[in-house]
């Protein structure tokens, strides 16, 4: 049985003040399943990369990664309008989409909140988050 695709959704213009908590969250979500989008993880992954012909190539990849993907998963703590536009993708495509994002620092936006077709993850601090994801993961595989 192959694994599941999973599309890691995660800021980066929008700042890159929770990387390592991406890479961490991607290091577990790998012990499972495939992710297509391991390099949100990567610390030296420069933000600032810019040009409409490399952006036209992000945009590309990234859409196809998000059609290939059985599911998505974002951390939304930090805000991203890369991240949002890729929720809205993925629920235009029928994705299950899972939200997390730390409710003692940030306040999710109310469009991605107040959507009933997203599944979204409150949680106060990392222990909380690591337990709520192995309840998403093994859905995954419950399902399968
Ligand atoms: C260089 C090396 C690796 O990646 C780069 C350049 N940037 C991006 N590469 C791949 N995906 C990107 C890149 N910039 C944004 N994205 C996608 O948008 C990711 O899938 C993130 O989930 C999301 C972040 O959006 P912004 O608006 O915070 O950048």
């Amino acid at each position: 049985m192959s694994k599941p695709r999973v599309y890691f959704a995660g800021s980066i213009r929008g700042g890159r003040v929770d990387a390592s908590l991406y890479q961490r969250i991607i290091a577990r979500i790998k012990q499972t399943c495939d992710v297509l989008t391991e390099h949100v993880g990567d610390p030296t992954l420069s933000a600032l990369e810019q040009g409409p012909e490399r952006d036209a190539a992000i945009y590309a990849q990234d859409t196809a990664w998000l059609r290939e993907s059985d599911v998505v998963i974002a951390e939304c703590t930090c805000p991203s309008l890369g991240v949002g536009y890729e929720l809205a993708f993925a629920e235009a495509h029928d994705k299950p989409v899972h939200v997390f994002y730390d409710r003692t620092k940030a306040q999710l936006s109310a469009m991605i909140g107040g959507d009933v077709y997203f599944h979204v993850h409150p949680y106060r601090g990392e222990v909380e988050l690591f337990a709520q994801l192995e309840e998403v993961l093994e859905g995954l595989y419950a399902k399968r």
